[in-house]
């Protein structure tokens, strides 16, 4: 990527803050898995936002202060013997002409810290999710408060960097829209493996490997998220990642996976029987969730909001749940008492970007100062994810038990409207039905 993006990032964040302050932000460390294995790195998303740095072990400080950078980086110091076991590192040499900013080894940390910390008027960090941070900043601040006599000073303020980076995050640009195309297409080929791929004796697990392998093979490593593969009544598991079942003929299974690319999600879901064809039931359940979620689609452009695209899917659920019978009594009456959520369980839809719930507020005060949605501007990503899941001993006839169904897509808001990033994967049933018949070459 372009660093150039990052130092744009950097200047538009101290552009907003008060004046004499520093933003601290770490970077996350790694995490081991079992004894001396670890879990796959991955950097913390504001970090890798506002630096472009993907080594563990450091520290990002920026300032709007005259007498500090504007950006500065500590970060591990070139080590051969260290580098030799556990891999490269950029070194504070390499990294200031990198990454564009002022960087120092990491073991000037404390004395940085408090050079930072001393005079500054306010200071900004992530209070919630850097409390490792938090708590080396309180020593400093304890340090600097014995020292006033001599003409040191602890801030005065910490304030809250998540509602900053959020707002900053929701609204993606240009580079990030390319790599989250990028990401969609990528995901959405590898959901069309995985139909063509599945079949009645094959394993959960066995759609999550080609998946998986579809990702890595395109260049995105690892998964946003777990991947989802829920045969049955395993689909009304909303977060089931055991995959082991075997697929049974008959059954629907339930899809949710995306992949990251450089630090980027996609976000998919798609339903589909294991052996080819829908049922009655399943088609008609199915049609219903895919009505709901294309008028949920229609309302995604600038100046609507979660509140809108919500009532556009919940009219279309409630009534189609009514045409069924799964739901009885008075449509209004229904979708004043919100029936629908006995069986659409979650909500919406979510931002989406770096994380796959992503940062950014979804009111735009609380509720108490009277909360009004965010209104959606061109340059934001969300999911769209209409469900319905009716696990046995439901209140409906039997024939519907155990049937779940999601159709989730990823959506950017352009100027007129909005494009679907994954809409290379099909949903419609005749297609979804003819893309299974096909098969693939591994058959
Ligand atoms: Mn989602």
């Amino acid at each position: 990527m372009n660093n150039s993006v990052f130092v744009q990032r950097r200047a538009q964040l101290i552009a907003t803050l008060q004046p004499d302050s520093v933003v601290l932000i770490s970077a996350a460390t790694e995490q081991s898995r079992s004894r001396d294995t670890g879990y796959p790195f991955r950097q913390h998303s504001d970090f890798w936002y506002y630096s472009g740095f993907n080594e563990p072990d450091a520290l990002l400080i920026l300032s709007n202060r005259a007498n500090l950078p504007a950006a500065q980086l500590l970060c591990r110091e070139k080590d051969p013997a260290q580098e030799v076991w556990h891999g490269r590192r950029l070194g504070p040499q390499a990294a200031s002409e990198a990454l564009q900013l002022q960087a120092t080894a990491l073991s000037e940390q404390s004395t940085i810290l408090k050079q930072s910390l001393d005079g500054s008027s306010a200071v900004y960090l992530n209070l919630t999710e850097q409390t490792d941070l938090l708590a080396q900043i309180t020593v400093q601040m304890q340090d600097l408060k014995q020292r006033e006599k001599r003409g040191e000073r602890a801030p005065l303020q910490l304030i809250d960097l998540a509602p900053l980076s959020g707002a900053q995050r929701l609204v993606k640009d240009d580079s990030e829209i390319a790599i989250m195309r990028q990401a969609g297409e990528i995901s959405a080929q590898a959901h069309i493996r995985a139909m063509q791929y599945c079949r009645p004796g094959r394993f959960e697990y066995q759609l999550e490997a080609e998946i998986l392998h579809h990702f890595a093979l395109n260049g995105a490593r690892y998964p946003a998220y777990n991947s989802i593969v829920g045969s049955g009544n395993n689909g009304c598991i909303l977060h089931y990642t055991e995959n082991s079942s075997l697929l049974a003929a008959g059954d629907l299974v339930l899809i949710d996976a995306g992949c990251e690319l450089y630090g980027y999600a996609a976000d998919i879901s798609r339903t589909f029987p294991v052996s080819g064809k829908f049922s009655d039931e399943q088609a008609a359940l199915y049609q219903l969730v895919l009505d709901a979620q294309y008028a949920a689609c229609n309302a995604v452009k600038p100046g609507s909001d979660f509140a809108a695209v919500t009532a556009a899917a919940e009219h279309v659920l409630t009534e189609g749940l009514l045409g069924l019978g799964i739901l009885q009594g008075e449509l209004s009456q229904l979708i004043a008492d919100k029936a629908c959520k006995q069986y659409f369980i979650h909500g919406i839809g979510h931002w989406l970007g770096l994380d796959v719930h992503d940062v950014g507020a979804y009111k735009v005060n609380n509720a108490s100062q009277n909360g009004s949605e965010q209104p959606f501007v061109p340059g934001m990503v969300l999911t769209i994810e209409p469900g319905l899941y009716i696990p046995a001993g439901s209140p409906t006839e039997r024939r519907w038990w155990d049937l779940a169904v999601r159709i989730e897509d990823n959506l950017l808001l352009t100027a007129d409207g909005h494009e679907n990033l994954t809409t290379a994967v099909p949903k419609e049933i005749d297609a979804i039905e003819q893309l299974m018949a096909t098969g693939n070459a591994r058959d």
